[in-house]
């Protein structure tokens, strides 16, 4: 028994990213063979295979210490194991953020630790990753579970170190944990671990952040502000036996909540229900009090009763381990599970629909289109060949005639849009210009300046404010940029419209208001940590300096993936309409020659009809070709292909 039907959903997940990037690859070189490509497309078609080879999904689980967050993870991924991998005993659990994926890069699995001394340094963990020699590397070995449950316990090791030192590393004076000898405390002997296992679903691109409690998130900047939010979901662990305390509701107002405008679901489990099992009063009082602390940690929290799920990690590892159906479905293990896969997996899927497969269908269907025209033309020009067999030289001339003046109208739109489009360049390098990096450089300094100046409360809290004033004056700034390009392609896109009824595009529009809430929610953040009571001691001046270094790379980050955003649209907005009035004229051209090679290569009509019938049938072979992507697709991802078994069709799918 593992996890069934998430493994099934990410499985499924995985071979419709596959078959989506088999088609693109056909789609280009069926391009290339009809000569129907540009470098515009083949760009998109790349970005879009891209996506779907670098998409990963991150859960991260997080929680005040001892919720049970990492015997979670061990019911979750490890039963296969016989038994747990991370360290979860009362006293011994996991001291630092632990994150689990599958590297496909390194044949064995490995344990990765970064000592906690380097919090010394001014550098993150996000580039401590890229510096191998940082970390300590202990290989697992898969076939020994022993073995590898011993080499976890090193995810559990603390160390004593003097309190001047702990301080330095940015933990809370207060939450220090004597370590017996006097002037010294014990800290999480690692900062971060890396574990690449070879596991099904983390194969599959499946990435798991087990988080430590309130300390360690505190302490690790990086964990609230880019870790989490990075994550596709989150999973907030609670305990039964102790419902919503204080500083559970903590980490929630603090590290949790802020990020709620992301995409990522979120939920709560309400861990260890088995403390309520067996109860002298009758199984149906303890479903009663299991939902009765359902309810009460729902109001605390200010989320929806559905969104808490009671469950028992510890017995439903137990059960998986020993194949015991009947506690498995009693642990209610079962329910996350299938709230996993619908809520993540579904998630995903929207966001390649969204990015790839529209995006992809938007280019096959003109190319379609183009086709679809060649080849009304030639059975048109067969028809005639075959109705007035005797001035079929006039007819010719004719059907030329036609087809140069349609060429030629096709051109001068072509040339008119290339004009538009160094226009809509010229509106690109302002918006540029709004964001140029160098003003964020600037922003950056006054900050660092004020910041060095004032170690006072309101010094400290002026330069922040200051800092994000100032960058929130410059995205609105280019907000406006952004509209003006907008009304701009807009506009055309309006005329191609009219021009083409049949045959109508949605103009892209580029949107900064993700960016500004982005920076909001970043701001939040930074008010949080400043006006946190226990945040702005003199002695955590180590934490505040690594805690806005870190809030600086986010905005820096912010920026230059707005930077990215806002250039790519301003070189791709008008790149559809290019490629319809680009193809048109390109099948033209196909066209004329085909028509000079009529009118040259026989005299005979009926040789003639057998060019004809050559193309014509290598056209409709083409098409069909063209249908076949399109069909595939088209084809509703694995999530929403089952929902559709069930629920009525609601609507029509592109
Ligand atoms: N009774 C009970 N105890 C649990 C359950 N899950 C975890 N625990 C215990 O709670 C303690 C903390 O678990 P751990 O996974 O280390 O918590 P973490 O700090 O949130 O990662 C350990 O002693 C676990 O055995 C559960 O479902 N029921
Ligand atoms: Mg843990």
């Amino acid at each position: 028994m593992s996890m069934e039907r998430l493994s099934q959903q990410v499985d499924a997940y995985v071979g419709w990213k596959r078959e989506l990037i088999r088609e693109i690859i056909r789609y280009r070189s069926w391009l290339a063979s009809n000569r129907l490509g540009s470098d515009a497309v083949e760009a998109r078609l790349e970005r879009a295979l891209r996506l779907l080879r670098t998409d990963h999904i991150t859960l991260a689980f997080v929680g005040e210490f001892s919720r049970g967050k990492s015997e979670l993870i061990n019911a979750l991924f490890f039963s296969q194991y016989g038994q747990r991998m991370l360290p979860s005993r009362a006293g011994r659990t996991t001291m630092c953020p632990t994150e689990l994926f599958f590297d496909p890069r390194s044949e064995r699995p490995y344990i990765r630790l970064l000592p906690i001394e380097t919090r010394i340094s001014a550098t993150r963990v996000a580039q401590f990753k890229r510096l191998p020699r940082h970390w300590v590397n202990i290989p697992l070995d898969a076939s020994d579970p022993d073995n590898m449950a011993q080499a976890f316990a090193q995810l559990a090791q603390s160390k004593p170190v003097p309190v001047e030192q702990a301080i330095a590393l940015g933990f809370h004076p207060d939450a220090l944990e004597a370590s017996g000898r006097p002037g010294e405390v014990l800290v999480p002997a690692w900062r971060h671990a890396l574990v690449h296992i070879d596991h099904p679903l983390l194969r599959q691109g499946l990435r798991i952040l087990d988080t430590p409690g309130l300390n360690a998130l505190g302490s690790e900047p990086e964990l609230t502000l880019s870790m989490l939010p990075g994550a596709q979901a989150i999973i907030f662990l609670l305990a039964a036996d102790s419902g919503v305390s204080a500083s559970d509701l903590d980490i929630w107002e603090q590290h949790i909540r802020p990020i709620d405008d992301t995409p990522a679901s979120l939920f709560a489990v309400l861990n260890k229900i088995d403390t309520l099992w067996d109860d002298p009063a009758g199984e149906a009082f303890v479903e009663a009090s299991i939902r009765q602390v359902q309810a009460s940690s729902a109001g605390q929290l200010g989320i929806d009763l559905r969104d808490i799920l009671p469950l028992s990690a510890k017995q439903a590892l137990l059960a998986k381990v020993r194949g015991d159906r009947a506690l498995l479905e009693r642990s209610r293990l079962g329910e996350l599970e299938e709230l996993l896969c619908e809520r993540i997996v579904a998630q995903k899927e929207r966001l390649i629909e969204d990015q790839v497969v529209n995006q992809v269908l938007g280019l096959l269907n003109n190319s379609q289109h183009v086709l679809q025209l060649r080849l009304e033309r030639a059975r048109e020009q067969q028809m005639l060949l075959g109705s007035r067999q005797q001035d079929d030289g006039q007819l010719l001339l004719e059907l030329t005639a036609r087809t140069r003046q349609e060429h030629a109208r096709h051109h001068k739109r072509l040339l008119a849009l290339k004009t538009q489009q160094r226009l809509l360049r010229r509106q690109g390098d302002l918006l540029r210009a709004a964001s140029r990096p160098e003003r964020l450089e600037q922003h950056l300094q006054d900050v660092r300046r004020n910041l060095t100046g004032s170690w006072t409360t309101l010094g400290i809290g002026q330069a922040i404010l200051g800092f994000f004033e100032a960058v929130d004056t410059d995205l609105h700034h280019l907000q406006l940029e952004a509209e003006m390009a907008n009304k701009m392609v807009g506009a055309l896109y309006r005329r191609h419209n009219e021009e083409n009824p049949l045959h109508g595009i949605d103009a892209p529009r580029f949107d900064a208001s993700r960016y500004l809430r982005e920076l909001h929610q970043l701001r939040v953040k930074a008010d949080q940590f400043r006006l946190h009571p226990k945040t702005l001691f003199t002695e955590q001046r180590a934490l505040t300096r690594r805690f806005f270094a870190t809030l600086a790379q986010e905005v820096i980050g912010l920026h230059r993936r707005l930077r990215q955003a806002a250039e790519q649209w301003a070189g791709d907005a008008l790149t559809p309409l290019l490629q319809h009035v680009l193809e048109h004229k390109q099948a033209l051209e196909g066209h004329m020659q085909q028509l000079r090679e009529l009118a040259q290569r026989t005299r005979q009509v009926r040789q003639r009809g057998q060019v004809l019938e050559h193309y014509l049938a290598d056209l409709e072979k083409q098409l069909a070709q063209a249908n076949e992507m399109l069909r595939v697709l088209r084809l509703p991802p694995p999530i929403q292909r089952q929902a559709r078994v069930v629920s009525l069709p609601g609507a029509m799918h592109l």
